[in-house]
């Protein structure tokens, strides 16, 4: 490879070279015994999220809300929802975040709001109300939906609101209109609510659905190619990009923030069209490729490690050094890394989740690690549908089962792999009651069984944890700039279960070796190079520069290979 390609093109940036923790506050830590998590709950675990060595918090919504789909419906931008404490104690728990040199960034949620946000409540009174362009209204048509329009919660995307006998846009659930974002009014709302907390220090935000925030021209059906994938006809309407520069023109170029857009429905052909830094729109996105391996709809699909490793050669082959990428195995919306990607059950869970975290921190992109999975938690052992909270679930539910479309039975098999609550049960902190979230009898959502096993007080002081590990890859990742900025080359495509990849910088290059499998594997390195000097091993191995790797099942490796 001519040197060149080694060359560092990309600008350093603090979000470039950041580690980001997701928390979802719901399920972080109660603080007052009603079994839901808090802000100041949040605030007295900032040494835990501290002591992995992370830089940046990103806050899953805590604006008023009723909470229909979780904090994702928004009543009022400006006010921290009840359950989660008030304003003081935001500004104490971004005050803690900041005394320990952390960043927070905040849930954008404003392709929707809660049907009980006042803009709507306005809105809906009469057609000629101040407020009635602020969402998307349209009469029958032939005493039917304006369109074919699809929710992502089941049924139809519009319903009809009896005061005006029109039909309005949710393309989630009914208690989650659709913004007008053709209206500037609702635009310059927008900005405002974003300068509101970019006045009090936040570091930036994730910005839910965005792609989805301008819609097609006329609102034409979805052609049936796009039935099964109505994201992709939603996403990346015709003024997207005009409102993006608008919103960065007008409020972000203004602060030293990230963005990172939610591109549900963007394909990787787009990506660079909203993250290229020459177009000032975003810093970067989370494309869904990956964490589409492992579902269909509510079933599990059976993915292959080749399959993983093309996507991310796919992505770097569309990034160029203009634009940055993200890496997300999980999140609030998927099932629990280790038991999507890894191997779950007792002899491999440690490993495997160690293996899943080695990648995580040494692929190209800001690494996002999603509460939990530091610990390995595990999906939720649900036998019945009462153990869900999930609205997606619930009104899944109703159109497949009741209508007797699916059976219960084979429903169930598939939320057990996928359902969005996997990654919901409480944060396990230890083996006392409710896995120490909370002193209430019953919390929220039931904490998984597993917790007198696995919980953060054994893993903080056990030397080999999968937490002290994550600390350790963090670590590693923070002082070694190949990782966060070096050339990507993945050595061996097709290996059914190893995965073979450098990252190199100049003249350092680094080399991670993972085995995606239970089996052990002599694996000899392509290309007949040789290893290198051994920087880190998931299970403690020694073997040193080799050109025949004797793995074992789950093993990860990194090497620093000398010039
Ligand atoms: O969860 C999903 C896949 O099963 C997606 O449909 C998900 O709804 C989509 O990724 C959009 O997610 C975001 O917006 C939703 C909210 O429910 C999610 O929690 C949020 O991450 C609506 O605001
Ligand atoms: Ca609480």
């Amino acid at each position: 490879m001519p040197s060149s390609d080694n060359d560092n093109a990309y600008q350093p940036k603090w979000w470039k070279e950041a580690v980001v923790y997701h928390v979802y506050p719901r399920s972080f830590k109660d603080s007052n015994g009603d079994g839901i998590g808090d802000l100041n709950g949040i605030a007295s675990k900032l040494d835990y999220i501290e002591r992995l060595g992370v830089s940046v918090i990103w806050l899953s919504p805590h604006f008023d809300s009723p909470n229909a789909d979780n904090g994702y419906d928004v009543r009022d931008y400006r006010k921290v929802m009840t359950d989660f404490g008030t304003m003081a104690d935001f500004d104490a728990l971004l005050k803690g975040v900041k005394q320990r040199n952390m960043k927070l960034i905040l849930d954008l949620v404003v392709n929707h709001t809660s049907d009980e946000h006042a803009w709507f409540q306005e809105s809906r009174k009469s057609k000629e109300n101040p407020y009635r362009d602020y969402y998307i209204w349209r009469p029958a048509k032939y005493e039917h939906e304006p369109n074919n329009w699809t929710s992502f919660f089941s049924g139809p995307a519009w319903t009809l609101d009896p005061a005006t006998d029109e039909y309005y846009l949710h393309l989630f659930a009914a208690k989650q209109p659709d913004l007008n974002w053709e209206n500037p009014k609702v635009r310059r709302e927008v900005y405002d609510l974003m300068r509101f907390w970019l006045d009090k220090g936040v570091d930036g935000f994730r910005m839910d659905v965005i792609p989805f925030i301008s819609k097609r021209e006329g609102l034409p059906d979805l052609p049936p190619e796009y039935l099964a994938r109505p994201q992709f006809f939603y996403a990346m309407g015709p003024n997207l990009h005009e409102y993006l520069r608008e919103m960065n023109r007008e409020v972000l170029s203004q602060y030293d923030v990230m963005t990172v857009g939610e591109a549900f429905g963007v394909t990787l052909e787009q990506t660079p069209s909203l993250v290229d830094q020459r177009r000032h729109e975003l810093n970067m996105i989370f494309n869904f490729d990956v964490v589409l391996l492992h579902s269909e709809g509510v079933r599990r699909r059976a993915w292959t490690l080749p399959e993983l490793k093309a996507i991310y050669t796919s992505e770097d082959k569309a990034l160029d050094t203009n634009s940055w990428n993200t890496v997300f195995l999980s999140n609030h919306d998927n099932p629990r890394v280790v038991s999507a990607f890894g191997d779950d059950s007792p002899a491999y869970r440690a490993a495997s989740a160690k293996l899943l975290a080695t990648m995580l921190l040494t692929l190209k992109g800001t690494p996002f690690i999603y509460q939990g999975d530091e610990l390995g938690m595990t999906n939720y052992p649900f036998t019945s549908i009462e153990q869900f909270d999930d609205i997606q679930v619930k009104n899944g539910w109703k159109a497949e089962v009741l209508t007797g479309k699916v059976t219960a039975d084979e429903y169930l098999a598939g939320l057990r792999g996928t359902s969005r609550d996997n990654a919901r049960t409480p944060m396990q902190w230890d083996g006392s009651p409710n896995g120490g979230f909370t002193t209430a009898d019953k919390p929220w959502l039931a904490v998984n069984p597993n917790y007198t096993e696995i919980n953060a007080a054994r893993e903080v002081q056990e030397a080999g944890s999968i937490y002290n590990y994550f600390a350790e890859m963090v670590e590693f990742r923070r002082k070694t700039p190949a990782l966060a900025h070096g050339v990507y080359r993945d050595l061996d495509p097709q290996h059914a279960n190893v995965f073979a990849y450098t990252r190199t910088l100049g003249s350092e290059t680094y080399l991670v070796v993972l085995n995606f499998s239970k089996n052990d594997t002599d694996y000899l390195l392509p290309g007949g190079i040789e290893a290198g000097t051994l920087k880190i091993s998931n299970l403690g191995s020694s073997e040193g520069n080799v050109a025949v790797l004797k793995l074992k099942g789950w093993e990860a490796r990194v090497y620093r290979q000398t010039p």
